[in-house]
């Protein structure tokens, strides 16, 4: 790791490093039973195997709406493998609103960094949250709610609050062209613009995709979750590459809004 960062965690990164199925860290995981815990309904954490890289910065993510952890259980590996400790929950109910999925998202990373058998491995003030729609709505709620959170990431989101001015936590919001359920017209792009001009934010629409492309395999959410994730969780500005200038518009991406260069 570089001197200048303590952060930094893994090789320098390329294009093919942030695209693949699997980055440097082999991964192990765990299962929380909902037995176990309380304020959300257990989990799966996944993790990097070694202990020689120090602690790594954490990850909480929430499904949406009648979901189960299983749909968004490939953002686990995906993400640990390039190094990050990525909690994803199963909440108490499948009906919960996103203003409970925010707190259960917290709930989990208090549950990640104090009492789970993984909190040696975890730097307890380097931690983000991530959430399927009316868990991406949760994802919203539970930055504005603690604003210590280093880094926010909504998929294709939902929330009946369109207005997130208070959030202080970098925040990529990503959207999918052809949602019907949460239109990026009436929840994404509000959400994105209603964020403070100040903060480091981005707005990625993916192209051809529906509310559901988030519960698959997905390498466009991958390199630009994992972008983000590691310029804002691990300060790590070996990823800013991808991040600035923006994104233009491709076979995978629609559109996409943001603010260079990021100044936190
Ligand atoms: O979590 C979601 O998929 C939210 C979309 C939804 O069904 O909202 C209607 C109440
Ligand atoms: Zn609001």
């Amino acid at each position: 790791q570089a001197a200048d960062n303590p952060y930094e965690r893994g090789p320098a990164p390329t294009v093919a490093s942030i695209e693949a199925l699997r980055g440097p860290y082999s991964v192990s995981e765990t299962s929380v039973s909902s037995l176990a815990v309380s304020g959300f309904g257990g989990g799966t954490i996944y993790y990097p195997t070694s202990t020689s890289d120090g602690t790594f910065g954490a990850i909480a993510i929430s499904p949406g709406f009648t979901a189960y952890e299983s749909s968004i259980a490939w953002l686990g590996p995906r993400l640990a493998s390039q190094g990050f400790v990525v909690f994803t929950i199963d909440t108490n109910t499948v009906y919960d609103q996103p203003d409970s999925r925010g707190d259960q998202l917290l709930a989990a990373l208090d549950y990640l960094t104090q009492r789970s058998t993984v909190r040696g491995r975890i730097d307890s003030t380097r931690l983000g949250v991530m959430g399927h729609s009316m868990g991406g709505g949760g994802t919203l709620e539970a930055a504005k709610t603690r604003p210590s959170l280093q880094a926010a990431i909504p998929l294709t989101g939902w929330n009946l609050d369109k207005t997130w001015p208070e959030l202080r936590t970098p925040t990529l919001v990503v959207g999918a062209d052809g949602d019907t359920v949460a239109s990026v017209s009436s929840h994404s792009e509000p959400f994105y613009e209603s964020l403070p001009a100040s903060l480091d934010k981005a707005y990625l629409e993916l192209n051809n995709a529906n509310h559901f492309t988030p519960n698959s395999s997905n390498t466009t959410i991958a390199k630009y979750s994992i972008s983000w994730l590691k310029r804002f969780i691990d300060n790590d500005t070996r990823y800013e590459q991808f991040l600035c200038p923006l994104p233009r518009p491709s076979l995978t991406i629609e559109e996409y809004r943001g603010n260079c260069p990021h100044t936190s």
